[in-house]
């Protein structure tokens, strides 16, 4: 996994990954270009109009046409930035979610301080939870009279994803506000309780990736982390069938026992 990290970003994993990285490295270049001009143009200016005997300041001044050029210059490109660029990126990646059909569908749910997840299984349907049902081997509560739940997959700690296929992610936290970030996918998104967000990408990379808690929630937060997984699809789903007939009793300690 610490081969996904070099001097600068990580890997690619997503298909998000390039246009948040094209939306950083401009920015980044253009701060740069910026920087050094007007670096330049400040020397030159201490040097040229510096204190000297025999010389008196000027009060006079540029048309304000001329002196405010530069930061309207500055201010076009930013506003360029953010209609061409920003916007239509933020839209795809965050506001117009894809619809369910055609995605596959994982609800993720943080609390303090481990990362419940629940697949649908063979139907493509999540079962009905309650909460009366929760305890810590049925972290979401299914009902296990609902035939829609009987083939549901609980992990804790443990995501994986088939490559390329998009992937629909509901969102949810059972006690304080969390956040899921993965970035190697470049995807981050709090989970907030009482709302669920969705949350999608599809992931392009074979490889292990791990979700991290980007938003501080406790004393556990440093540990709260989950395994992500990015397989063929026929791994995926073999692992899925191994997981559907594993009970949660098998499944890896939670990180804050592990703690
Ligand atoms: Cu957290």
């Amino acid at each position: 996994m610490n081969g996904n990290y070099g001097w600068f970003l990580p890997v690619q994993a997503s298909d998000f990954a390039p246009a948040m990285d094209r939306g950083i490295h401009i920015i980044h270049w253009a701060m740069g270009v910026i920087f050094v001009l007007w670096s330049v143009f400040f020397a030159y200016l201490l040097v040229r109009y510096r204190a000297r005997d025999g010389h008196k300041p000027d009060r006079s001044h540029l048309p304000l046409s001329v002196s405010l050029a530069p930061d309207i210059a500055v201010l076009a490109f930013e506003v360029l930035l953010v209609v061409v660029y920003a916007v239509p990126s933020w839209n795809r990646m965050k506001r117009i979610p894809p619809s369910a059909e055609g995605s596959l569908q994982v609800e993720v749910r943080g609390e303090q301080f481990n990362w419940s997840v629940r697949y649908p299984g063979a139907d493509g349907k999540f079962g009905k939870t309650e909460p009366r049902f929760v305890d810590f081997t049925n972290p979401f509560g299914v009902d296990e009279a609902d035939p829609a739940g009987a083939d549901d997959v609980v992990t804790v700690n443990e995501l994986r994803f088939p490559v390329n296929e998009r992937v629909l992610v509901r969102l949810t936290s059972k006690d304080v506000i969390h956040s899921f970030f993965i970035p190697e996918f470049r995807v981050k998104q709090d989970a907030v309780p009482g709302l669920a967000m969705p949350v999608w990408f599809t992931p392009t990379l074979e490889g292990d990736f791990e979700l991290a808690c980007a938003q501080l929630c406790g004393v556990g937060h440093a540990i709260m982390r989950a395994d992500v997984k990015v397989t063929d699809r026929a791994a995926f789903d073999q692992w899925l069938a191994a997981k559907k007939n594993a009970t949660l009793a098998a499944a890896p300690k939670a990180a804050v026992e592990q703690w």
